[in-house]
């Protein structure tokens, strides 16, 4: 706080400004400071004013009889003690809200700031004595120190909502899902200007789920659109943006794109149960995607299903392929002995793979078997 005059006995009253809060302080108060970083954090218009503590005012003590700074004069409500000063400020002021609304985020904020506030007489003992060991401080920094840790974030109410860049649109994601890849590849492969987020999925921040109530990524900012589920995104992205159309003009192309989606949604679905059950066997839905994939590929006789470069259909599939021997690297099995009737598909389902991990959407978003691998495992044991 800037060093200015403090106010005696004596002195009058300094008029409130049109507009402004006053807040009465002392310089190294740091009840005062609470509340002060508070009002320049929420953008509150205010002034400070100091009070000469050894000769306090008799307005000052008219204001609060208990003569303890830090006070609040709004100009309709004198309010005194920090914490419900702050309180006050956050509930009744605009500018970005700073408490969780999220319930047992909100009662250990409670607590720790409970355990804080008794640390005022250890506080006192540590300053006057240099060997003074307090078991209070050290509980009180390990519970704050754990539940930083457990948030995930770098502040204990939750991280802030990143502004969107001028001109970008924003994919709120998360590295390891299929679904955010979809989206991710689609901007990629349109040039569109965006820059991704990532979303602690365990830990979701309270502006993430005003965006997407559901708690899922992937979501699109785009400024003036909210967009979530990866399907309508990336036909949205197609639509709406510039750079290569990425779905066929032609009705029975785009007619058989549709089906192949629909059946391919199927066995995105049952995925996660070939990673936790080792002898899953794939459904109906699952096998009709498959033989039509390959038909399709065959019949179209392009190195792509959208043609000679990839369309909406091959990067809305990628993801998965990109993850289909993971869970057998995780079952200990092998590669898949194909039979020698499927030896001429199956060279074909290779060969659209590899033309696939040479486009730059790939290339940028993909994750090798090994990095897929590790991943799957950590999240195989956080679900024991
Ligand atoms: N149908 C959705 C599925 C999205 C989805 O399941 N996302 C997962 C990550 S792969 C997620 O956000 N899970 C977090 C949660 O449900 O809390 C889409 O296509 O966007």
């Amino acid at each position: 706080m800037a060093r200015s005059q403090s106010r005696s006995k004596g002195s009058a009253q300094p008029p409130l400004e049109p507009g402004k809060v006053r807040l009465y302080g002392f310089e190294y108060s740091p009840y005062v400071q609470r509340v002060h970083m508070v009002l320049i954090a929420k953008n509150i218009p205010h002034d400070v004013k100091n009070i000469d503590l050894k000769n306090k005012p008799d307005w000052f003590l008219k204001l609060n009889p208990a003569g303890k700074v830090p006070v609040l004069d709004t100009g309709d409500k004198v309010l005194t003690e920090s914490l419900e000063i702050v309180v006050f400020l956050d509930k009744n002021y605009p500018g970005a809200s700073l408490h969780t609304t999220d319930p047992e985020k909100s009662a250990k904020n409670r607590e720790i700031v409970e355990k804080f506030e008794g640390l005022r007489k250890e506080f006192h003992e540590a300053i006057k004595d240099k060997d003074y060991h307090s078991p209070e401080t050290i509980s009180s920094l390990s519970l704050l120190h754990s539940e930083l840790e457990k948030r995930g974030t770098t502040f204990l109410a939750g991280s802030a909502q990143p502004p969107l860049e001028p001109g970008k649109v924003r994919l709120y994601g998360f590295a390891y899902s299929p679904y955010v890849q979809r989206v991710h590849m689609v901007l990629i492969a349109k040039n569109i200007p965006h820059d991704v987020k990532s979303i602690d999925l365990k830990n979701k921040p309270d502006w993430f789920l005003k965006l997407n109530p559901a708690g899922k990524v992937p979501v699109l900012d785009t400024g003036d659109k909210v967009l979530t589920e990866s399907l309508d995104i990336v036909v949205f992205l197609d639509k709406n943006y510039p750079g290569t159309p990425l779905r066929s003009t032609d009705p029975e192309k785009s007619a058989k794109d549709k089906e192949i989606v629909k059946k391919f949604e199927e066995y995105a679905k049952e995925f996660r149960q070939f990673f936790t059950d080792k002898d899953f066997t794939p459904s109906e839905g699952t096998r009709a995607f498959f033989s039509l994939f390959q038909s399709e590929l065959e019949k179209r006789g392009t190195t792509f299903l959208g043609g000679d470069s990839p369309g909406l259909i091959d990067y809305v599939i990628w993801p998965w392929f990109e993850r289909m021997k993971v869970a057998r690297e995780l079952h200990g099995k092998g590669d898949i002995q194909i039979p020698e009737d499927k030896k001429i598909k199956a060279a074909r389902v290779e060969a659209w793979k590899n033309n696939m991990e040479q486009q730059k959407a790939v290339k940028e978003t993909m994750h090798t078997l090994e990095e897929h691998v590790r991943f799957a495992k950590i999240r195989l044991q956080n679900q024991k």
